[in-house]
């Protein structure tokens, strides 16, 4: 063996192991008990009256991880199954209602807060009790709280569906008055205007949107940490998507990534879309095998300590762009940029506009009827709560300008998370390539 062969061994072996090795530590940041104290406290300062009642989910979901309810989680950090959560502002008490399980269960489940005798005061809630006592609770606490009861009135978000899109989707479901049944939200709330006639019910979701929608300290330090391995999954993805590979391949590569850093899956259904598929916003099959000179369009994110990252990027997957797609591409990534230039406290989506059309003049750059404006919040929900209008430090937003093309089979669609900071926004995702040379560098470098 000589001298140089040992070298290109050793070489590929160093490679190798960096491709596998996490992008970072596997050790996450996550949550300290104190961090769902203070939101409780915010949330009773914001709504001063009556008793704050918040359920948390009833069942396991299928084939997937358990993941708390968005609202039940952000004030209290647990993960049991069919917990209540009921606050006190007057008193600035909160308590916390979970189901009594037999021996037997908790075997199959591990133990919950209930068993854990300290498990209370650790979390910082004044008591914890059986969900079976929680209508005494309620009963004896009525009058003190005003026959005032804040819960959630409007729908829940989920991981990857913002509180109108679950209205949305019920209303679709329920065109066949066959699958228009009432949701387990619709269903608590009946029972709680059933059992307590006399007490008005007001929507707790605004209070608690206006709290969710500025990231905390502990929420921005996971939301980095997401970024950085979002970013390197999807680079991982670009590495391995080239032509005669399968969508879910390139979904494989980014998985790996993601879970090797302690993520509990993606953040939705990752979306790899090759050539025509390119063109479908939310294509999700990823069964099609990539051709030559096509382009490949993912959108990915994890779902990390409860909190999700989206990223999109466009890619030539032969490692060039043709002409045609290098000409689409830039004007989207013009757009992109002028639009993360235009994000600091105080812009809305008017300034936005404005900015990226003076940006685009300055350029002499035709944005093809491309706008910039406001994409969306992230945060426990990928299409997180509503924001407002205007931006504020510690918001987090998603930016994701595209153009289609389905009649010349391909479009491009890239997309950022940001961090609105003081004076613009840092950019979550930043480490995933989206110049144009950038990204054919790095394909370049994946050799044939
Ligand atoms: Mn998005």
């Amino acid at each position: 063996m000589t001298d140089t062969r040992w070298t290109r061994i050793v070489l590929a072996a160093v490679l190798a192991a960096g491709a596998a090795a996490p992008a970072l530590p596997a050790q996450r940041t996550g949550y300290t008990p104190e961090e769902f104290a203070r939101r409780r406290a915010a949330l009773m300062a914001e709504v001063k009256d009556g008793a704050i009642v918040l359920f948390g989910d009833a069942a396991l979901p299928a084939g997937t991880h358990f993941r708390q309810d968005n609202d039940f989680f952000y004030f209290t950090g647990n993960e049991d199954l069919g917990g209540v959560l009921v606050m006190l502002p007057a008193s600035r008490s909160s308590c916390l209602f979970l189901p009594k399980r037999s021996a037997r269960e908790i075997q199959y489940d591990g133990p919950g807060l209930l068993e854990d005798p300290d498990g209370g005061a650790k979390a910082g809630f004044n008591d914890v009790l059986a969900v079976g006592d929680l209508d005494e609770y309620l009963a004896r606490n009525t009058e003190r709280a005003g026959r005032v009861f804040h819960v959630r009135l409007s729908p829940r978000d989920s991981l990857d569906d913002a509180r109108s899109e679950t209205a949305l989707w019920d209303g679709r479901r329920s065109r066949s008055h066959y699958n228009a049944q009432l949701s387990v939200d619709q269903y608590r709330i009946a029972r709680l205007r059933e059992r307590y006639p006399q007490v008005e019910l007001r929507d707790a979701a605004p209070a608690i949107d206006a709290l969710r929608a500025v990231k905390t300290a502990e929420e921005i330090e996971i939301m980095r940490r997401n970024g950085r391995l979002s970013a390197e999954a999807v680079k991982q993805a670009m590495l391995a998507g080239r032509p005669g590979v399968f969508e879910y391949e390139i979904e494989a590569a980014a998985m790996a990534v993601v879970l090797k850093g302690g993520a509990k899956g993606a953040a939705y259904a990752p979306i790899v879309g090759s050539g025509p598929n390119s063109c479908i916003f939310h294509y999700e099959r990823n069964d099609r095998r990539v051709g030559e000179g096509e382009v490949v369009l993912m959108d990915f994110g994890a779902d990390l300590d409860h909190l999700a990252m989206d990223i999109t990027r466009t890619w030539p997957a032969s490692g060039k762009f043709s002409d045609e797609q290098r000409e689409v591409y830039r004007i989207v990534l013009e757009v992109q940029k002028a639009c993360i230039a235009a994000y600091r406290p105080g812009a809305t989506p008017r300034s936005v506009r404005d900015e990226t059309a003076a940006a685009m003049k300055a350029k002499g750059i035709d944005p093809r009827g491309l706008q910039g404006g406001f994409g969306h919040g992230v945060g426990l929900c990928v299409h997180d709560v509503p924001l407002g209008g205007v931006l504020k430090e510690g918001m987090v937003m998603a930016i994701e300008p595209a153009l289609y093309y389905p009649e010349k089979g391909f479009g491009v669609r890239i997309e950022d998370t940001v961090l609105i900071t003081k004076t613009g926004c840092e950019v979550l995702t930043k480490g995933v390539p989206k110049e144009i040379d950038e990204i054919e560098r790095l394909l370049a470098g994946r050799g044939r």
